[in-house]
């Protein structure tokens, strides 16, 4: 795969703005003091996790129009496309030795007699897997349908799962080393449990070419992670805006052990890997900053194909959500066609 550096840069025209996106209400927490003690997300409010899960709210005019934003004429809503819509289910995994959640954007007229393609779409640290679909402003149902309606690419399955894989049902996730391995475990559930569930209950397209997997800050580390050990289950690869904790490294967070050594970023030499494998971010980034662009830079120095750009003007936020949604499909539909 040819190596490409997307760059274009445009106006800011006005910024960013930090206050929360839409979160759902959570119950109030019933620890006892030596929990709170311990809960690494005391002085993270429930407004604020939110913002980790799904980006903080977009300011709209933030990113001009230019190649890495998503078009209008994809993220709008179209009168004459008829969309899916999100629905949830379960599915017993072994991996966590509990019934685990996920949600599900099926194609408006799914059909058993047809099979599709799946998207596997990761969220950000605090989020569960109503992070992407109870948040309207990330336009992924209208992005998919309306690039499935214009021919672009074939009708796409959406899977949000649960990433936190946890095997203890109280277990919270925060900016600890602990806090975090069941976000790293979530490579075993998604492999072993998860995608076969999905096989089983729904009417897919199996194989790599027709299996994508993207994400966004946790989700995007986690998508990287999960790539370079298993680089032969998905044909195309977008991590959004990846947070630090990939290799090892301090942040104003906490400090990451890593996962692999910068040397293992790579493929092995024979290795069957995805036909696409794209990295990219806000350059306004106030939560991951410069560690994407790192990623990245790691990547090329190993050699290892990639794709890598930055959506200028955008945050945390679903203006990146959305450019790494449709330019993933976008090369997807490019590559496939
Ligand atoms: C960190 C910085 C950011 C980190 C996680 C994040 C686990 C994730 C942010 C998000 O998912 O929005 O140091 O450590």
């Amino acid at each position: 795969m040819k190596k490409k550096i997307i760059a274009i840069c445009m106006t800011i025209l006005m910024s960013v703005s930090l206050c929360a996106c839409g979160e759902k209400a959570k119950e109030e927490s019933n620890m006892t003091e030596k929990e709170e003690k311990n809960d690494l997300t005391i002085g993270i409010s429930e407004e604020e996790k939110g913002k980790f899960a799904t980006g903080i709210q977009a300011d709209e005019n933030s990113v001009s129009i230019s190649e890495e934003k998503c078009p209008e004429i994809y993220s709008e809503t179209r009168s004459d496309v008829k969309y899916g819509e999100f629905t949830h289910g379960t599915y017993y995994s072994k991996t966590c030795g509990m019934e685990r959640g996920y949600s599900i954007l099926l194609p408006a007229d799914y059909s058993e007699e047809k099979k599709y393609p799946v998207l596997y779409l990761l969220h950000g640290i605090f989020g569960d897997e109503f992070s992407f679909s109870s948040d309207a402003s990330n336009k992924i149902k209208e992005i998919v349908g309306n690039m499935a309606a214009d021919g672009l690419i074939e009708k796409t399955i959406v899977v949000c799962p649960n990433m936190f894989a946890a095997t203890d049902p109280n277990q919270k996730p925060g900016f600890d080393a602990k806090a975090c391995e069941p976000y790293d475990n979530f490579i075993n559930d998604l492999v072993n449990d998860l995608m076969p569930y999905i096989k089983s209950q729904y009417s897919i397209r199996v194989g790599r070419e027709h299996t994508y997997l993207a994400g966004f800050s946790m989700g995007g580390r986690e998508t990287i992670y999960i790539t370079m050990k298993r680089p032969e289950l998905f044909g195309y690869v977008c991590a959004i805006s990846s947070a630090p904790g990939v290799v090892s490294t301090k942040d104003k967070f906490m400090s990451h052990p890593g996962q692999m050594e910068e040397s293992e970023m790579k493929f092995a030499e024979d290795a069957v890997r995805p036909d696409v494998f794209i990295l990219c971010c806000g350059s306004k980034d106030s939560v991951v900053g410069n560690y994407p662009k790192s990623y990245h830079e790691i990547l090329e120095a190993n050699g290892t194909d990639h794709i890598w750009y930055e959506i200028e003007g955008a945050d945390h936020d679903n203006n990146a959500i959305r450019s790494g949604l449709y330019n993933l499909l976008r090369q997807i539909s490019e590559k496939k066609q």
